[in-house]
């Protein structure tokens, strides 16, 4: 008799409950294995990972995947951590997706109806009418055009902005601008004056959003960063919010999370703060994928969505 499918669960930070009833639910017929409790090491199939403890896939001889719960892997890069030869897939989930669109577009809207310059006035009592641009006039540039910055671009267009999307490789999505490698990046921020940042967090791209990078956007741009406090440089941020050459920024990722009480943009005026959760992976919807992939796995074939270790994403 076929042994019953085994799956470790090695998720640190997030609660538990919600993925546990989601597993019951969806996958009786796999036995869930909560870190440390992990029992027989060799039983181990399959591992589902977030933060994972350090040494947690030492010693599990017929690991056959590891599934991540993020999008992001960047953490699960860190040299020695994963095994030899066993593929890690990152997390695309539609609630996830549906989540980032949401916020993207809540946000880009909210810079494109110039609501920052009116919260400055409220808070001076201020009562100033401002004219906003016609979306036709005004340009919102996407970096990264995968699973998330894809999304939110073909919303995006909806509205009439004119779009434009930045990607490694080439790309084609209707109505979108679209602009690829280094030769491609200083015209895809010519003239963007909403910035959305939706790159994974690799050897390219940590730091790319330096003072370098804010210098080539028109005066008073604004920036949305939801992929990862690593691909802004904070110093070149701060500064060039200073100067005036960025208008506002909402940043949902950082450098160190949670971000510091200390640190200058919690206070800063011209700086929205969310706690990384512009998007959060749902259990419904993400372990209905995840399963669709592991048991096509199990049955012999591809996996999707598989970590290019190489590349870094
Ligand atoms: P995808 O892998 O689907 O897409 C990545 C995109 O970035 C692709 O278009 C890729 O280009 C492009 N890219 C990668 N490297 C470069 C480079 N050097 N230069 C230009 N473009 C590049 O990722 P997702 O859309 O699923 O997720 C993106 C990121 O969002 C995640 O890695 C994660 O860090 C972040 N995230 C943040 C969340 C939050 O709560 N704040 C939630 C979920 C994700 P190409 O198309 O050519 O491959
Ligand atoms: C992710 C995240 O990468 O939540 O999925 O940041």
């Amino acid at each position: 008799m076929k042994k019953k499918l085994c799956m470790l669960f090695a998720c640190t930070g997030v609660a538990l409950a919600p993925w546990l009833e989601g597993f019951a639910a969806q996958a009786p017929d796999i036995d869930i294995r909560i870190w440390p409790e992990i029992g027989d090491p060799a039983d181990i199939d399959y591992a589902f990972v977030w933060k994972p403890p350090t040494g947690v896939f030492a010693g599990l001889p017929n690991l056959r995947a590891i599934f991540s719960l993020g999008a992001g892997i960047e953490t699960l890069l860190t040299p020695g951590l994963l095994p030899d030869s066993v593929p890690l897939v990152r997390m695309v989930d539609p609630g996830l997706a549906v989540g980032m669109n949401e916020f993207v577009v809540m946000r880009v809207l909210h810079y494109h109806r110039r609501m920052h310059e009116h919260a400055a006035f409220q808070a001076e009592a201020v009562w100033m009418p401002l004219v906003p641009k016609l979306p036709e006039d005004r340009v919102v540039g996407i970096m990264g055009l995968g699973q998330l910055g894809g999304l939110c671009a073909r919303t995006l267009v909806s509205f009439g902005f004119p779009l434009r999307g930045w990607s490694r490789t080439q790309r084609q999505i209707d109505g979108v601008q679209t602009f690829h490698g280094q030769h491609g990046l200083a015209p895809f921020l010519q003239d963007t004056e909403i910035l959305v940042c939706l790159l994974p967090l690799t050897q390219d791209t940590s730091g790319l959003v330096n003072g370098h990078l804010l210098s080539q956007l028109p005066r008073g741009a604004c920036l949305i960063n939801t992929a990862r406090g690593a691909h802004v440089v904070d110093t070149d941020l701060l500064s060039a919010i200073e100067s005036g050459q960025i208008g506002a920024a909402t940043l949902d990722v950082f450098m160190q999370e949670p971000l510091p009480p200390s640190h200058p943009y919690w206070a800063h005026p011209k700086v929205t703060v969310v706690p990384h959760c512009s998007a959060i992976t749902q259990p419904k919807t993400a372990i209905r994928t995840l399963l669709s992939n592991l048991r096509c796995h199990d049955a012999g074939g591809m996996l999707e969505n598989q970590v290019d270790l190489a590349r870094g994403y």
